[in-house]
């Protein structure tokens, strides 16, 4: 017998359910949703016992079976997700039990809910993101298992759901190996959970499930406005009617799909007014096919570069930004609210920025609706970080597929401007050909923005060279660079020089100095306030002597958790080189940048 024939008869009649691959939605927020925050019930699981059993065989009998003991057992059920202890959702763990701080393994969920099913539709269970490795089961059923610590995705739970009282069960697994993305080294917190937001999503049988519309290029011409792209439809064929429309702009389109479900969108509009920093307006998108309807929030700008300029709605643009970790302000651990995207995104205003680079992963919608509300341009983040296994074409594929649910959903986002492809990573033949794949997979799932990369520079004396060969894939360049904190003290900045390889814009995405909040010293004294602030005052007169300098996002806004950073008393596994500490206070380098900024003495006038 073939191997596919052996296959489908042990799937037959095994009664193993296969499950789904979960699948990417635009706009999943828009949806009307039943959430699933809150408590949820919680067994450690180190040895992954729930799951295997003594001889490492998947059990027919997991946890997943949520199991209640019965007088009559003639053996013991060994755990109880009744009597087990509660976690937050959302919520990292580490941060909620102290036993949990430094723990990587598997966790198990369970929660209870009651559904009332609607005829004609289908349910997901939409997750925000879930670090690293997560497994679903709805009532006993198997219905998804997702990798990647940092994208949301959805399970089509819809056969798996009955009226009345249901119950869900994840096992989430944060333990880091070789061939994750990201791999075993990072400079951040491996918090691990059901990170972001959890909920059950109701959609017609037919729906929309993917989007992009987005303002055309125009090469500095504001007066022509056509808005493109495309809607497609879930369950259609060929020949369904599509429908967007704008109505404060008494704009509306018609189109149909073709054989693959997806409608080409392409419409002049008037009098549209262009989103920016200065003016971030969002216009009420409708979209609509067959019975499904989805109102959006949109901005509509172009991007683009000429030469060495980055160009916003056909101007040139100076992006005053910092760099951002998605950890929670005041309390730490993952970020997740709307709270944690305004305190941070509202310190970035205060520090005068028009831009952020939310690093190294991508952040949630929620970051991304207060973005778009607030303002700030972004730059969003692939997890290709560090020393990946390059030559592993499993790992190029978990790379692309989380590139696919960035892009997928966070796409309609007028804030963001640059995807990012990776950070610091080694200069070498098989990691140029691996980030150049990426960065073309990411021109073809999105041609309306830049692509850009945290690259290195090597030095020869006081002279510093851009030359990494994977500048050549890039649209704009991006350079780490630590003068006066890894390498030489503040005043190394005096003499150096820049030779950047490349005729394109360039962002220094990161530059910085550790200092703990409240310690006070010399200039020239580590770990002080003024030392960090002295670093950031040579460091800005040495920036600005780049011709081509079109950005910066020194690291960086707030302190935050990285095991890495040992130094009792001092970092206490927090890396110092926040602008405010974890508990929002400012530090001395803040005003200094801020003062650059306001006044506009960095960077090149717009
Ligand atoms: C870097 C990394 C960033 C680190 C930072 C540091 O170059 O890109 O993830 O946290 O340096 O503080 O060393």
């Amino acid at each position: 017998m073939k191997r596919s024939f052996a296959l489908f008869f042990f799937v037959l009649f095994s009664g193993i359910a296969i499950a789904q691959t979960p699948i990417v939605f635009t706009g999943a927020d828009r949806r009307p949703a039943q959430s699933l925050n809150g408590e949820w019930a919680s067994i450690v699981d180190p040895y992954f016992s729930g799951l295997y059993t003594f001889h490492h065989e998947e059990r027919k009998d997991g946890w997943f079976l949520n199991r209640k003991a019965r007088p009559e057992d003639t053996f013991p059920t060994e755990y109880d997700f009744d009597t087990a202890p509660k976690l937050k959702v959302p919520g990292d763990w580490n941060t909620q039990r102290a036993s949990l701080l430094f723990y990587e393994g598997p966790v198990w969920y369970e929660r209870n809910f009651t559904y009332q099913p609607k005829e004609h539709s289908r349910v997901f269970l939409h997750v925000g993101a879930a670090n690293y490795r997560s497994f679903w089961w709805v009532n006993g059923e198997k219905t998804c298992e997702h990798e990647g610590g940092y994208t949301a995705f959805n399970c089509d739970v819809t056969s798996a759901l009955h009226a009345g009282d249901n119950f869900v069960v994840a096992a989430v697994d944060n333990t880091r190996s070789e061939d994750n993305v990201p791999t075993l080294q990072t400079d951040w917190w491996n918090y691990g959970g059901i990170t972001r937001e959890i909920s059950l999503i109701t959609v017609p049988n037919i729906f929309i499930d993917r989007y992009d519309l987005h303002l055309i290029r125009t090469e500095g011409r504001t007066e022509d406005s056509v808005i493109e792209g495309w809607v497609h439809v879930m369950g259609a064929g060929a020949g369904s009617p599509v429908e967007v429309e704008i109505p404060e702009l008494h704009a509306k389109t018609e189109s149909t799909t073709d054989a693959n479900g997806r409608a080409a969108i392409h419409f002049a509009v008037r009098g549209l007014e262009r989103w920016s920093p200065e003016s971030p307006k969002l216009y009420a998108v409708k979209l609509r096919a067959e019975s499904d309807s989805i109102d959006e929030a949109m901005g509509f700008r172009t991007i683009e570069t000429r030469g060495s300029e980055i160009l916003l709605n056909g101007k040139p643009i100076f992006l005053r930004g910092v760099s951002i970790h998605a950890e929670a302000p005041y309390r730490t651990g993952r970020a997740w609210s709307d709270k944690d995207a305004e305190t941070l995104l509202g310190w970035a205003k205060e520090l005068g920025c028009n831009y952020v680079r939310l690093a190294h992963y991508p952040h949630d919608e929620t970051m991304l609706r207060a973005a778009d509300r607030m303002g700030i341009l972004v730059w969003s983040e692939n997890p290709v970080y560090w020393a990946l296994d390059y030559n592993s074409p499993e790992v190029y594929a978990k790379a692309q597929q989380q590139l696919d649910e960035e892009i997928g959903t966070l796409r309609n986002h007028a804030s963001i401007i640059l995807w990012s492809m990776a950070n610091e990573t080694p200069n070498t033949e098989v990691r140029t050909e691996f980030i150049t794949r990426l960065a073309e997979h990411a021109r073809e799932l999105d041609g309306s923005r830049l692509i850009t990369a945290a690259l290195l520079v090597r030095s020869q004396g006081h002279t510093k060279i851009l030359d990494d060969p994977l500048g050549k894939a890039l649209d704009v360049l991006g350079f780490n660079e630590y003068i006066g904190w890894y390498e030489g003290n503040p005043e190394t900045a005096d003499v150096t020089q820049w030779n950047i390889g490349y005729n394109k814009p360039l962002i220094v995405s990161e530059f910085g100095a550790g200092a703990k909040a409240g310690l006070h010293g010399g200039a020239n004294q580590r770990w002080t306030e003024e030392y960090q602030a002295n670093v950031f005052r040579h460091q800005l007169a040495m920036l600005n002597r780049i011709p081509q300098l079109r950005g910066m996002s020194p690291w960086v806004l707030m302190d935050f958790r990285s095991p890495n950073r040992t130094l009792t008393g001092i970092q206490d596994e927090f890396n110092r080189k926040g602008l405010i500490s974890d508990q929002g206070v400012k530090k001395q380098a803040f005003f200094v940048l801020q003062k650059a900024y306001r006044e506009h003495s960095v960077g090149k006038a717009e």
